[in-house]
């Protein structure tokens, strides 16, 4: 018999975990908001190699939906009940190889279900140990991941954290007139990984012109989505720009867009968005790529530090 995907070989082998591990009582969760952040919440009482109930995954989907950050604490997983774990809210995403990512093999041109986001060198060394600046995974694919976790293995004594930015608070704090200009406009943001396979930059975000003019060259491929775009779930609207790749505005003139764009990017910037996580070992952070960005701080090279990813496929933005 051919050996089984790692994400088939999770729900083939959940059984025997769980019945050791019994249950999750969902009466046993608390889901405690961060208080003074303008998202995030931390889950306790939950182990999330157990088996969940619809009583669980029904409140941690709408506890997402609202804190768009969710922050469990003190978990211990091998990649196969992480998989199995995060599966329970959705197809893992899977771009198709003409839309590199992070993480995107050589041989496959895809990444694995599991992303190894470390500076340890030839084992998932793609971010290294450099700033990352504030982003959304998958924004320049066709059907960007509704969400993300990541999972702490081991943590540097320095740097490292990681910042969520709430891009509903960033919109609602637009004034009416920006609104109104903004609402419909299309936008596009080009692929910096792309970039990197074209040109001598090396890192993934932050290396590329802020803006495209039209006299520049195009760089892969462009998908066009809205610049304000609404969450499936609560209808809430947000700023959906990240602040540092190329990005251009459909049917819009040059100077005035890269202006547009430019203060957009200054407003979601403000500290009155955004949570910092200071990493402990054990963390899970799950969070709603559609209406938040993050970003990461630099952390020394000498230092290791293993998070691994796993991100959920999305819908085409809306
Ligand atoms: O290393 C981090 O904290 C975040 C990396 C990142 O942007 C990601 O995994 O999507
Ligand atoms: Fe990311």
């Amino acid at each position: 018999m051919s050996s089984l995907s790692p994400l088939s070989q999770a729900i083939h082998d959940a059984p025997r975990w769980h019945q050791a591990d019994s249950l999750q009582n969902p009466n046993d969760i608390q889901i405690q908001p961060l208080a003074g952040a303008a998202l995030g919440a931390v889950v306790t009482g939950l182990d999330a190699k157990k088996a969940q109930t619809g009583a669980t995954i029904y409140r941690l989907k709408q506890a997402l939906a609202q804190h768009l950050v969710l922050i469990f604490k003190q978990q211990h997983l091998d990649d196969l009940q992480y998989l199995a774990f995060a599966s329970y809210f959705g197809s893992i995403f899977r771009p198709s190889s003409d839309n590199p990512v992070l993480g995107s093999q050589a041989d496959t041109g895809t990444p694995p279900d599991v992303v190894p986001v470390s500076n340890a060198v030839g084992q998932g060394d793609y971010t290294g140990h450099a700033e990352l600046k504030p982003h959304a995974d998958h924004q320049w694919t066709p059907l960007p991941s509704f969400a993300s976790l990541l999972y702490a293995i081991e943590i540097p004594e320095q740097g490292g954290q990681t910042t969520w930015y709430n891009t509903i608070k960033a919109y609602d704090a637009l004034d009416e007139t920006t609104k109104a200009e903004i609402d419909h406009l299309q936008l596009i943001t080009y692929n910096p990984f792309v970039r990197a396979q074209n040109t001598t930059a090396t890192g993934s975000y932050g290396n590329s012109p802020l803006y495209r003019f039209h006299d520049q060259p195009i760089v892969g491929h462009g998908y066009p989505h809205p610049l304000v775009r609404v969450h499936p779930e609560t209808e809430r609207k947000a700023l959906w720009l990240n602040t540092h790749s190329e990005v251009e505005l459909l049917n819009y003139d040059d100077q005035a867009g890269s202006e547009l764009i430019a203060r957009l990017r200054a407003h979601i910037l403000k500290p009155a968005f955004r949570y910092t996580h200071h990493w402990e070992q054990g963390d899970l952070v799950f969070w709603d790529n559609q209406v938040s960005l993050h970003s990461r701080e630099p952390f020394p090279a000498e230092q290791r530090r293993l998070l691994k990813r796993i991100s959920l496929a999305g819908s085409r933005p809306f």
